[in-house]
């Protein structure tokens, strides 16, 4: 107790006991803060507004194994009954220094005017309040201590990380290598059995590369309150930041923070693009050109692939839309318990994937095992969407694939995604239906399965189906 007063005191924060859930929370604000009431026996807390930049909360783990307190007691005031000694203190947290004995949870406050002064007028709003704070950006800088409840998956559905194993056989296709047929004939086999292949020499500069992963790291780097001028989780704005995938109809958030963008034409959107980093339209806009070549080239090489003229894809999609998530995953208190981004497919025609090369994270499901796709130097990860494989009438696979989480590193990937124009009527050709039987799935335009697509859960199964023939 007296280490918490004397910490306050150092740093003038006023602070306040409360308990609720079964665990026991002081929290305060670095500035400003009027306090109306506190009723002295349970330390209640009514009235309080902070117009301060940042909300700390302690939480103090009261399933001590020393003092054996009971979790579920509220704390009197001025209780000595806190923890004698915190046997999960996590040092890395900011405050360890100070504080030995507690896990500190700092969220900021100040990134969402709206919300402020809702705080703390009774048990009820905090709880809400806090609630409402966990389904914010998780990108603050702030090491958790422990998972929120609200990103744990049940048990069968958590990611078994210990079963899964390296994708050593992982095709990397060398598109420089001069003989094009060696090439579409390795494309082919790769999408027929994985959807998933690596390229190299594939013409993008290594230093667009680079340049890229750099900016977009400065991007998460930035002051919350400069990020959240971007926030939203509308998923039709053009130029967005979010968190977690769809937070609006999951019910348990990942631990992924991402800036989507869309990227052609470039001049239609770069004017929404983040104005900091100040160098961030310039190297992203460069970025967004060559990876649009390098899409379309292999969109003819794929064409080629199918057996179909080269441009029979580029052509049948209409003016190709571009977007571009980028994601960061912060270090996770607890990866076992949660994903960045859990099984899904992807909407889109292509995706090209610029992985950081210090953390592994990306995952794919081959023959019901989850494989982890090892960056390799320079390369890029392609894989086929679900237009893809409406497009070859299910000859090609838009595998499952997920990304999971590091306890020490931040990762940062780049997905950047080729998709028809919105109009395009997405139908296999006949060359590609045997026999005159059904195509395998209806056709539709590429607006109508994407809504289908964001209307739903990533992780609520292959929205391909719900367009299947029947
Ligand atoms: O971060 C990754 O490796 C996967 C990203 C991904 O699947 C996506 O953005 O759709």
């Amino acid at each position: 107790m007296e280490a918490i007063r004397q910490f306050f005191q150092l740093r003038k924060h006023f602070f306040i006991m409360e308990s609720f859930a079964g665990e026991s929370y002081a929290f305060f604000t670095n500035m400003k803060i009027t306090l109306s009431t506190v009723t002295s026996n349970r330390h209640k807390i009514n009235n309080v507004s902070s117009k301060g930049s940042e909300l700390y909360i302690i939480r103090m783990n009261l399933s001590n194994k020393r003092t054996g307190e009971n979790r579920s007691e509220p704390e009197p005031p001025g209780s000595n009954g806190l923890p004698k000694e915190e046997k999960t203190v996590k040092k890395e947290t900011i405050k360890s220094k100070v504080l030995p004995e507690f896990l500190v949870d700092q969220l900021e406050l100040n990134h969402n005017p709206p919300r402020q002064n809702r705080f703390c007028s009774n048990y009820q709003s905090f709880q809400e309040y806090y609630h409402s704070m966990e389904t914010q950006l998780i990108s603050s800088g702030f090491r958790y201590s422990t998972l929120p409840p609200s990103y744990v998956r049940p048990v069968p559905d958590r990611p078994k990380l210990l079963e899964v194993t390296d994708y050593h056989n992982a095709p990397i296709i060398d598109l420089g290598c001069g003989d094009r047929k060696f090439i579409v004939q390795q494309i082919a086999q790769a999408c027929q059995q994985y959807g998933f292949f690596q390229v190299i020499n594939h013409g993008v500069a290594r230093e667009t590369m680079e340049k890229m992963l750099e900016v977009a790291n400065e991007f998460f780097r930035l002051p919350m309150e400069e990020k959240m001028k971007l926030y939203s989780n509308d998923p039709s704005k053009t130029t967005r930041l979010s968190t977690s995938s769809n937070i609006q109809k999951e019910k348990i958030h990942n631990w992924r923070d991402y800036l989507r963008l869309h990227c052609y034409p470039l001049d239609k959107y770069t004017k929404e693009w983040p104005i900091n980093p100040p160098s961030f339209k310039e190297i992203v806009s460069n970025y967004c050109s060559e990876i649009r070549q390098l899409g379309l080239r292999l969109q003819e090489a794929i064409s080629e692939s199918l057996g179909l003229d080269k441009d029979y894809i580029n052509k049948s999609l209409g003016e190709q839309g571009q977007h571009m998530a980028i994601n960061y995953y912060p270090p996770c208190p607890e990866p076992e318990l949660t994903y960045g981004l859990p099984a899904h497919t992807d909407p889109n025609t292509l995706t090209i994937l610029l992985q950081d090369m210090q953390v592994t994270g990306l995952q794919l499901l081959k023959d019901g095992k989850w494989l982890a796709v090892k960056p390799f130097p320079n390369a890029f990860v392609v894989n086929i969407g679900d237009q893809l494989q409406a497009l070859s009438n299910s000859k090609y696979k838009s595998t499952w694939h997920r990304a999971v989480v590091n306890a020490h590193k931040a990762r940062i990937s780049v997905a950047s995604f080729l998709c028809p124009s919105n109009t395009a009527l997405i139908k296999a050709p006949k060359e590609l239906i045997e026999d005159e039987s059904q195509a395998i799935y209806r056709d539709y335009t590429y607006a109508e399965y994407y809504n289908k697509f964001w209307s739903r859960n990533l992780d609520q199964g292959h929205c391909l189906e719900l367009f299947k023939n029947i």
